[in-house]
């Protein structure tokens, strides 16, 4: 297994589109394991594929407390959506940057497992918000987009503030 390089805003890269996965075979199991460890050691509640520079729909979460739930989410899509929910949301893209975004309240998931087997899933509360947070970044969308100029200018401003303090 390998730690992959995690991308921060603003890497253009974030905007790409990820592609579905044809075949989910052993070069995408690899992807997942590492995304598995990239995840847990940035001690990130998911991790979408884009946001290590893989162009495919691949995303993996882990909403458990004891980080022993893993999640393997492949060609995800919604089928059915209920309800709004509004809850604050961070990013590992966005280190320190936290703020509100409204999502559907529960949704309904099809997916394929890490060994290619689709399944469906009922999701609400964090496991929600996180599954639409993680589907966003395949399409390029990050959480910021999600709030009004001044918050995401505020949200700009607090990082550029926080790397001025690393360097
Ligand atoms: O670790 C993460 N926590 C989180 C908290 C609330 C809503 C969404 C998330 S996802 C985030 C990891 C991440 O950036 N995934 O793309
Ligand atoms: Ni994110």
């Amino acid at each position: 297994m390998a730690l992959l390089h995690v991308l921060q805003f603003p890497d253009p890269l974030l905007r790409n589109k990820a592609k579905p996965v044809a075949v989910v075979d052993d070069q995408i199991r690899k992807m997942v394991d590492d995304m598995f460890e990239t995840m847990y050691e940035q001690s990130g509640v998911g991790l979408a594929a884009i946001q290590v520079n893989i162009d495919k729909r691949i995303i993996v979460m882990d909403i458990s407390d004891d980080r022993n739930q893993p999640l393997c989410v492949i060609n995800p899509e919604i089928l059915t959506r209920e309800g709004v929910q509004y809850e604050s949301e961070g990013c590992l893209s966005f280190p320190g940057v936290f703020d509100k975004v409204e999502r559907s309240a529960k949704i309904r998931l099809k997916a394929l497992d890490r060994d290619g087997q689709p399944y469906e899933l009922d999701a609400e509360g964090l496991l929600a918000v996180c599954i639409q947070h993680e589907m966003d970044h395949l399409d390029g969308i990050l959480f910021i987009d999600h709030l009004s100029a001044l918050k995401k200018d505020r949200a700009r401003k607090k990082l550029e503030k926080m790397r001025r303090r690393e360097f």
